[in-house]
């Protein structure tokens, strides 16, 4: 498998781990576990082709380690970025100080006034590093960074947690924690 072929399933792996497993008629359970064989075999009848080896490189190699196998690898999940709901039972985690969210102009105004919602997702996603920020604004056009005074929003209760890949998640950033 080429690269490009590599970036294109892990693509299509994250539609239907974190978006719509039912495109290819995928159980997941509540934890959002899919069955190795079952993935494999539903996407092979969907066009997409990849053997186990195949996946497991995938898995150890992409750029965000989006993907994660439980301790057998018979099962494999997106680690975060779910839109369906379900329950990735992440640990509670004391944030850093400061958190970083990249996003574009044309949300500021919302953002002002609402603060960081999480819109389609789970939760609202903050990077520990202004770089990993930028990236991640930069999906939208110019990035705009917001720098969230996490370590101030825990000290008055508000819970943070950390994917298996890192991404700092929590609820609802009011805007009175947000630098802009
Ligand atoms: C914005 C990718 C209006 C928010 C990335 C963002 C990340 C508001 C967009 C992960 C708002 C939601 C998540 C408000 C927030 N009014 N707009 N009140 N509050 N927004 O994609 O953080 O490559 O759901 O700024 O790298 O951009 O898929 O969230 O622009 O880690 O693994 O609404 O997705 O990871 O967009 O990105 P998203 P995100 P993967």
């Amino acid at each position: 498998m080429n690269e490009e072929e590599k970036y294109r399933t892990s693509k299509f792996l994250s539609l239907v781990l974190r978006h719509k497993p039912e495109e290819i008629g995928l159980p997941l359970d509540v934890n959002g576990w899919a069955d190795v064989d079952e993935l494999i075999s539903r996407c092979a009848v969907a066009g997409k082709r990849f053997s186990a080896q195949e996946l497991e490189e995938i898995v150890a190699t992409n750029d965000k380690k989006r993907f994660a196998y439980n301790s057998d690898k018979s099962k494999i999940r997106a680690s975060q970025g779910h839109s369906i709901d379900v329950e990735l039972q992440l640990e509670v985690k004391e944030p850093p100080e400061l958190l970083f969210h990249g996003t574009v102009e044309k949300f500021l105004p919302a953002i002002k006034s609402q603060g960081l919602l999480k819109m389609k997702r789970q939760h609202v996603h903050l990077s520990r590093d202004r770089a990993t920020a930028e990236k991640v604004g930069e999906r939208r056009g110019e990035a705009i960074i917001l720098i969230v005074r996490s370590d101030e929003m825990n000290q008055d209760g508000f819970v943070f947690y950390q994917s298996a890949n890192g991404v700092w998640l929590t609820d609802h950033v009011p805007a009175k924690y947000i630098d802009f």
